[in-house]
């Protein structure tokens, strides 16, 4: 057995999980200071500058062909590039452990599901969907949540996204809900967003839709960060037992930390200050050992209650109420390794709906059935027909087949038949003890025609239950949403035929957005809302158990002649309540506090200065006390506008001393009056201190944990 295949023994040896161990054997490492520079076929070579050529020290002459060094070298980068997904292009990846708290062996057989004392190996890919390579990431679009699973059964992908339905409901559409959100075919404008004449042209013309761009104008759209957005299977896969009984079962990932989003306005800013916001902050929360965690759940609804619900369970436009169908948390998902290199495992890994493991299978959902073709055909084009053994898709159990031969093959297999059944009976297939594949037996009857059940036809009454139960913020935010994205449509036709459809969902959010974007503003509702409402659609229901701020960026702003004492104190109740805190200032060259030589002192050394970084990139800012600093700061537009556009975006604002003044000048806003500042108060997220004292600092680290940002 080669090392790393389900070789626990070695496993307990090494500390590796067995996807470690697989990968071990690919991996070189480059800061090796004893390697040497080589060709790929290992000849060493003494300058890799240079190309050959006809040359002396007075003159250069032509290049030679001859240079197989040079020619190697340019051949490679040559063709570095791949196709980049036609979806979900821009990514990124961890490893992690997926642990099983309960068994479900009542609905299924996988082992993955019912052995609690296992821990799976999984490397999890977040994208967006529609941006390619390139884009930011924090722009507003639905999120994928790919998690592959090393089983000891073989790999399970689940290809899912944070938000739980889909825009359509056959994979026959799938084509053109894409080409109408992508860039225009004409002039390939815009990238990365919805905002335009097609996207909305298509949604209003395709009412099933409907439900699915409100959870996209939603704050859903922008994701604070992936460790903070849940993550759902979408289709209906179906569970199977060791009896034989079969379940229907969607699949729920529940981040720990909650679910947080930005605030438009900082989505914006951070796709052109940081367009790496959210790769970055998943590195950094794993780096800093703030693992990222979701809890693990499934929702089952018994065969023999297939008919007993108004919509139809196989729509994935459709959620399964909660009120109707609990879902039931199992197991926990922990991201904890970074990757070690981006292209061979985020951008070459490789997801296929139709990798299940016994026990697990697939519903006759209309577009997990056209998904499961689309996944491995999308891999041939983009990684080739040996993209299986690729070192991050590799499963962790045993391979074995007639599968053979094709570009990049790297399997040598030994032996003198390549066929089933073979005279030495060789590589028979497994008995179901063994632990094969069982495929449900299911009784199937119809006529062959292109159509949907009855019940796929009805397209509102979830976008209304979605509607009515988003928060009154989330409900604001999301008609700013739409108002924005029809604001970026100049074809009347589309706006105006869009807020019409809208008087479908609610009146009152019709009216205004029809009012923001100048369309006809409509009187009439296009059908009554219902004015029902369900747990789990806001993202409300979804705050940490406890109030947290592991992993939450603080800035700390200072200038020559702050105050130690507050400065120190803060910055170590943030690290003591597992944040990161940030020293911001005019400069990155050393501050010296209130009291302190500059030239004998050493100073502290600032992460970044002012004009280097945004308040958009932190969740909470902190500004000590210091007459001299507070006076230098005052007169920085910068450090003003920092203070100020934090409060604008609703973030958390603590300031002792001389610094209480400042950041209340700086937040003044006609109407906002801040509490006297005689002791710790807060106000409107902002935490003041005139004196500095040890509770200032844990009435920060305290606001910081409640302010309305982080809910
Ligand atoms: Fe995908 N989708 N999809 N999709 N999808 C792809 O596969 C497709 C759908 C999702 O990080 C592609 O490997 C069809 C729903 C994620 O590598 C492609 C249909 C959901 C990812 C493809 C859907 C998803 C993809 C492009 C309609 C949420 C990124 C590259 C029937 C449950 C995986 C690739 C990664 C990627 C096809 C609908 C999620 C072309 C035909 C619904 C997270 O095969």
């Amino acid at each position: 057995m080669a090392p790393g295949i389900l070789d626990k023994a070695q496993q307990a040896v090494t500390g590796q999980d067995a996807k470690q161990q697989d990968m071990a054997h690919n991996k070189k490492d480059y800061m090796d200071s004893k390697a040497r520079l080589t060709t790929d076929f290992g000849v060493k070579q003494s300058n890799t500058d240079d190309w050959l050529k006809v040359a002396s020290e007075d003159k250069t002459g032509p290049m030679l062909l001859e240079d197989g060094h040079g020619r190697e070298k340019i051949h490679r980068f040559d063709h570095e590039r791949i196709p980049e997904r036609v979806v979900h292009a821009r990514g990124a990846g961890a490893f992690g452990t997926f642990k099983l708290n309960e068994s479900a062996e009542d609905v299924t057989n996988a082992g993955v599901l019912t052995d609690t004392s296992r821990s799976t190996p999984v490397f999890v890919r977040f994208s967006t969907v529609l941006g390619s390579r390139g884009s930011a990431d924090t722009v507003r679009d639905v999120r994928g949540f790919a998690v592959k699973f090393y089983t000891e059964e073989g790999n399970w992908d689940i290809v899912g996204n944070d938000i739980p339905v889909f825009f359509i409901q056959d994979a026959m559409k799938f084509p053109d809900i894409i080409h109408a959100g992508k860039p225009e075919p004409h002039n390939e404008v815009p990238q990365a967003q919805t905002a335009h004449n097609n996207f909305w042209d298509f949604q209003y013309l395709h009412t099933e839709a409907t439900h699915m761009f409100m959870w996209a104008q939603s704050d859903r759209g922008i994701p604070r960060s992936y460790r903070m957005m849940q993550g759902f299977g979408v289709n209906t896969y179906q569970l199977v037992n060791a009896k034989g009984e079969r379940h229907f079962v969607k699949f729920h990932f529940t981040p720990t930390l909650g679910v947080h989003s930005f605030v438009w306005d900082e989505a914006l800013k951070l796709a052109g200050q940081d367009p790496d916001f959210h790769r970055k902050d998943l590195n950094e929360a794993i780096e800093n050992g703030a693992y990222p965690k979701w809890k693990f759940g499934i929702q089952v609804i018994p065969e023999s209650k297939e008919q007993d619900f108004e919509f139809d369970i196989l729509d994935a436009t459709k959620v399964w109420p909660e009120e109707e169908v609990p879902v039931r948390y199992i197991g926990e998902l922990e991201l904890n390794r970074p990757v070690d290199e981006y292209f061979t495992q985020t951008e070459q890994v490789a997801f296929c709906t139709s990798h299940v493991v016994p026990g697990i299978g697939f519903s006759d959902d209309p577009l997990l059935q056209g998904r499961n073709f689309s996944y491995f055909d999308t891999q041939l084009s983009r990684l080739g027909i040996n993209w299986q053994e690729l070192p991050i898709n590799r499963p962790v159990c045993p391979v074995m087949n007639q599968n053979r031969d094709g570009q990049g093959r790297h399997t040598i297999y030994k032996g003198t038949v390549n066929y089933w059944p073979n005279r030495f009976s060789a590589v028979q297939p497994a008995t179901k003890e063994e632990g094969a594949y069982v495929d449900y037996a299911e009784k199937v009857s119809g006529m062959k025609q292109r159509l949907r059940s009855k019940k796929f036809a009805e397209h509102f009454n979830q976008a209304q239950l979605f509607y009515n139960s988003l928060s009154p913020h989330e409900k604001a935010h999301t008609a700013s949403a739409l108002a924005f994205e029809l604001d970026h449509c100049d074809d009347p036709v589309v706006y105006e035929r869009l807020c019409e459809r809208l008087t479908d969902i609610d009146l009152s959010l019709a009216q205004q957005v029809a009012n923001l974007v100048g369309a006809p503003v409509p009187q009439k509702a296009g059908r009554p809302n219902h004015g029902k409402k369900a747990k789990g659609l806001s993202q409300m229901d979804f705050l940490p158990e406890e109030p947290t701020i592991v992993s939450r960026r603080i800035a700390i702003i200072i200038a020559d002649g702050y105050d130690p004492v507050a400065y120190n104190g803060v910055k170590t109740a943030i690290k003591s309540a597992g944040a990161l805190p940030f020293t911001i200032a005019p400069r990155r060259n050393p501050i010296f506090a209130a009291g302190e030589d500059q030239k004998t002192g050493k100073g502290v050394k600032p992460d970044h200065h002012l004009e280097g970084m945004r308040s958009t990139m932190f969740d909470s800012v902190f500004v000590p006390g210091g007459a001299d600093s507070i006076s230098t700061l005052r007169q920085n537009g910068r450090a003003l506008h920092w203070v100020r556009e934090a409060f604008g975006h609703l973030k958390a604002i603590g300031a002792t001393g001389e610094a209480v003044a400042f950041v209340q000048d700086a937040c003044a806003l006609p109407g906002v009056q801040f509490s006297s500042a005689g002791d710790v108060v807060d106000s409107y997220g902002v935490v003041t201190a005139s004196q500095v004292k040890p509770e200032s600092f844990k009435e920060t680290v305290k606001m910081v944990k409640g302010a309305k940002d982080f809910l």
